[in-house]
């Protein structure tokens, strides 16, 4: 039984060879990305049997983000698919030193889940079976449905008890003339909210930790991350993560600096680092520099996932005198 479980769409993801304009690009290679699904592998690497909830396209893309998913060692027995909706797919492309996504994914199958398909006994087995459930406002996004289905994960918490991670990941693009409400109602009843500070910006107008807690109430641990997500990461050394929990004691850790080669996905490895650490049970120093080691070995792949530092590493890492951090 998975102590984790991820919930959202995974993706075919299509990075451009090369930084021309889209029209000019001719080749393509293919991968796998989406938010909860890229955690989701995260933590599964990190040793944390994990599952990934979702549902796919009945179609060759589908089956590939499986067999890719089963690889990295995620238990997939709760996703469904769907003969008539296909998989959803996005295409990656770096101009100008910024990354630009495209996405291929509405009616996508996965943005055909709603409220009845948390009652499915794959699913709902699994979520009675998890401590940690993690979603995205990605999927809040995704179709009047998928947020009908997020307000029923809030309350299936409420009922079966397991912490409710919710990464921020605001997507402008997937909001367009829609009303962010069902994305405000899922951070104000999660457990663990995640922001990019950048992304607070945007989506609140604010990053600053007690403006976000009076804005999103006070259930959450909240975990500020300052640019783990931009796209020109280019960040001096410096920048930190900051808490603030119930009680809104603050503990901030620098994050580590690395030559990036494509932020996308890194906010993921962060929560994937962060949620595997809060399962083993680490202070909450421990927790935010597994998060910023998780992020630091995907800002140095092209890909949206890689592995993170092995466990020895890791542990000496995670344990190291604060002066020998970052
Ligand atoms: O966080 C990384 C994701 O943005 C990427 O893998 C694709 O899920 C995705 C999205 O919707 O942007």
């Amino acid at each position: 039984v998975p102590r984790a479980v991820c919930l959202g769409e995974a993706m075919i993801m299509l990075a451009a060879d090369t930084g021309a304009p889209l029209e000019e690009v001719e080749t393509f290679r293919r991968s796998v990305g989406g938010a909860e699904c890229n955690v989701a592998g995260g933590l599964a690497a990190l040793g944390v049997p994990t599952g990934w909830i979702s549902r796919l396209g009945a179609d060759g893309f589908g089956r590939h983000v499986l067999q890719d998913l089963r690889e990295r060692g995620v238990e997939v027995g709760g996703v469904e698919d769907d003969a008539t909706r296909p998989t959803g797919l996005y295409v990656k492309h770096t101009l100008g030193g910024r990354t630009r996504m495209h996405y291929y994914r509405s009616g996508s199958a996965a943005s055909a889940m709603d409220a009845d398909f948390l009652d499915r006994p794959a699913v709902r087995n699994r979520l009675v079976g998890a401590e940690l459930v993690h979603t995205t406002g990605i999927t809040a996004a995704l179709s009047e449905d998928t947020a009908a289905m997020l307000d029923r994960l809030a309350a299936l918490r409420d009922s079966l008890g397991f912490v409710l991670s919710v990464d921020l990941n605001w997507r402008p693009a997937l909001w367009r003339d829609k009303d962010p409400a069902p994305l405000w109602r899922l951070l104000r009843a999660a457990d663990v909210v995640l922001i990019g500070a950048d992304e607070a910006m945007l989506f609140a107008g604010t990053s600053d930790p007690p403006e976000l807690r009076r804005l999103l109430g006070p259930r959450a641990t909240i975990v500020v991350k300052s640019d783990a997500h931009a796209a020109l990461a280019l960040e001096p050394a410096g920048q930190g993560a900051l808490v603030a929990d119930g009680a809104d004691r603050r503990t901030e850790v620098p994050a580590l600096t690395v030559d990036v080669v494509e932020p996308v996905g890194a906010g993921d490895a962060f929560a994937a680092g962060f949620l595997a650490a809060t399962l083993e049970g680490l202070p909450m120093e421990q927790r935010l520099r597994s998060g910023h080691l998780s992020a630091a070995a995907v800002l140095t792949v092209p890909d949206d996932h890689a592995e993170p530092p092995e466990p020895s590493l890791r542990q000496a890492l995670l344990q190291c005198p604060a002066e020998e951090w970052a």
